[in-house]
């Protein structure tokens, strides 16, 4: 089965550093972006939004079904880079913050059924606090997102791991995997970010492999980045074991490039593409 390929789309302005391709907060930027994606032959876009208000949903779903494009994800980062909001905050008020908003860009993505990333809205075990206590919360959390997205719109979440300089909570995807699973979240899956798992993984291959137990293969989404966060194929990342690997878990979801736009953004968006078809 062919692989779908997927662009990131930033609408976040204090995120213009981050490592998104396409990038640009007003409609009419992100809708330029759309078209970009478009025109290279992406198959989808993610995109990583302010808040659920200040791009229109029902804008987009129409852009999107003119062009024919899919929506592979919605980030929810925003929420930690903009508002400072964490699903493990030791205050229950500050943690409700924080699932209202994965909520509200839950029901942004309910037309597309598409899933809603935890990734930096994860936070880390503070210095003063329990490992433990710190996970029960992420659980916690993670249980009201998962109910939320599955009894509304059967969509999915994806948890990822990230590496050790942004989070301490789960680094590695499969003890992740294996969390995920003693949590019976039962549409919680695993995001495997090939830039993060590079820093963190004994072998990239391998780790993947590991994500299939219990007769699931518990990864949703990847975010396919080369070694040193540029457009895969501008670093030393060798995609051959990684698309066999993939292959052999049965994996048939997104292939999403979330990149540094070097040396600039329709440089990394056909890089990300022709690596995609050339892998798979
Ligand atoms: C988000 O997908 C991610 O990978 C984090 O590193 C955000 O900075
Ligand atoms: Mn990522």
């Amino acid at each position: 089965m062919k692989l779908r390929s997927a662009i990131t789309v930033c609408a976040v302005p204090q995120a213009k550093s981050g490592p998104f391709v396409f990038h640009g907060a007003s409609q009419a930027d992100f809708s330029a972006n759309l078209h970009l994606a478009k025109d290279i032959g992406f198959d989808a876009v993610e995109l990583f939004l302010p808040d659920a208000k200040q791009i229109s949903a029902s804008e987009t779903k129409n852009q999107l079904e003119k062009l024919s494009l899919g929506l592979a994800a919605v980030g929810s980062g925003a929420g930690w880079v903009v508002h400072q909001l964490s699903l493990t905050a030791k205050e229950n008020a500050d943690r409700t913050k924080a699932i209202d908003f994965v909520k509200s860009l839950i029901d942004w993505a309910g037309p597309w059924s598409a899933p809603t990333i935890i990734g930096s809205m994860q936070g880390r075990v503070g210095a003063d606090e329990e490992r433990a206590e710190v996970l029960k919360r992420l659980g916690d959390s993670l249980s009201q997102i998962n109910e939320y997205a599955s009894a509304r719109y059967s969509s999915q979440v994806l948890y990822e791991p990230l590496n050790r300089y942004e989070t301490n909570l789960f680094t590695r995807i499969g003890e992740a995997a294996k969390w995920l699973e003693s949590q019976s979240l039962s549409n919680v899956l695993i995001l495997a970010d090939l830039f993060h798992m590079n820093i963190e993984e004994i072998n990239l291959a391998t780790a993947i492999e590991e994500c299939k137990f219990s007769g699931k293969n518990w990864i949703g989404h990847v975010h396919w980045a080369d070694s040193n966060r540029r457009a895969m194929g501008m670093g030393h990342t060798d995609t051959a074991p990684i698309a066999a690997a993939l292959k052999s878990i049965g994996y048939c979801g997104y292939l999403s490039g979330e990149v540094f736009p070097t040396p600039d953004s329709l440089s990394a968006a056909r890089q990300t593409f022709l690596s995609i078809q050339s892998a798979f």
